[in-house]
């Protein structure tokens, strides 16, 4: 699915634990005022209806209890501030390591070319022509220099885009920022119960209408992917946070935008595994995804400007997506939450 062959063969560098624990872990006033509670409760998790994917099956219940939820993706202004007060240097902006990469590829698979290991992330850069969506790497590619301060590579910047969620950022980049914040990355079972707001059985964050009929209800891809989109919802990349309706909850964009980082490893088979009834599940102790078994992946969730009804429908509650912790994606970025004491 979402380019790991592309993720395990351009790899994207490997974070150093001494990045990560550089930063402290303030917790600010206003780090909290932008958060909303989700009452715990129990919900059924995954679905059964004709959109599920194996990955979503067997439904069953599950138990949350209350926490706090960022109401809206990290903006780039959010993630900046960090920056400045930590000096923190993400994974996409370090030169890739070859033994990382390595490790993430199948083995005896060949070395990659000098050219792959420069700092930088993967972007976007679709096709004029239909192509078959099985083959991402029609419409990735890897891009030295790219990173969060330029999305699009070297020239690009993130000057009037200060509200838009951050993106090129690992599950590393991710957690560090979240430490900093007094916070930590939700639980893909809190995730899911968060973007159903509410709602119990439903396909989408704002129920079970399609997202074709009516007004635009989150910024996904509006057209033929990847090479024709007509803007529909407003918008061909990223839009600024809080551009839709938001859910029951009041949480903006968890249908689309950006993907989310989850804490979890993702496992094809988990849901066959977790019992019935589970309390707070926490995933399981490792990644595993049989499409591409060499690379642990870490789950991501709610779909991106990239999904739409004919490719991916990431932005449906239960849809699960993966990829590998040091990967940056032009389309992926987070949102964080805090315990209650
Ligand atoms: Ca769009
Ligand atoms: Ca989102």
């Amino acid at each position: 699915m979402l380019c790991a062959g592309v993720l395990a063969s351009c790899g994207n560098g490997a974070n150093t634990p001494a990045a990560a624990d550089s930063t402290n872990t303030t917790t600010t006033t206003d780090s909290l005022q932008h958060m909303v509670l989700i009452p715990g409760g129990s919900f059924v998790m995954g679905a059964a209806d004709d959109m599920a994917l194996a990955d979503e099956q067997p439904v069953h219940t599950v138990h949350v209890d209350s926490f706090l939820m960022d109401e809206h993706e990290v903006t780039n202004a959010e993630f900046a501030a960090f920056v400045a007060a930590t000096h923190y240097v993400t994974t996409a902006e370090k030169p890739i390591s070859k033994e990382e990469i390595m490790r993430e590829l199948p083995p005896g698979s060949p070395e990659p070319d000098s050219s792959l290991l420069q700092a930088g992330s993967l972007i976007f850069s679709p096709p004029d022509h239909a192509v078959p969506l099985d083959d991402v790497s029609q419409w990735w590619a890897f891009v030295p220099g790219a990173s969060w301060r330029h999305p699009e590579g070297p020239g690009s910047s993130i000057t009037g885009r200060e509200q838009h969620p951050v993106v090129h950022i690992s599950w590393d980049d991710a957690n560090a920022y979240a430490r900093w914040a007094g916070k930590r990355l939700p639980t893909e079972a809190e995730w899911e119960y968060a973007a159903r707001g509410g709602l119990a059985e439903q396909p989408f964050t704002w129920g079970g209408e399609a997202i074709t009929a009516g007004q635009p209800k989150a910024n996904t891809w509006n057209g033929h992917f990847p090479y024709e989109n007509t803007k529909t919802d407003g918008f061909y990349n990223t839009a600024p946070v809080k551009t839709y309706t938001a859910n029951g909850y009041g949480l903006y964009d968890m249908a689309g935008n950006v993907w989310e980082w989850c804490a979890d490893w993702y496992d094809a088979n988990y849901y066959q595994q977790v019992p019935n009834a589970a309390q707070n599940p926490e995933g399981p102790a490792k990644g595993f995804d049989p499409a591409d078994p060499s690379a642990p992946k870490r789950v991501i969730r709610g779909g991106s400007f990239m999904c739409s009804d004919e490719y991916c429908s990431g932005y449906r509650v239960t849809a699960r997506m993966k990829t590998t912790p040091t990967s940056g994606l032009a389309n992926l970025g987070f949102r964080c939450v805090k315990d209650i004491k």
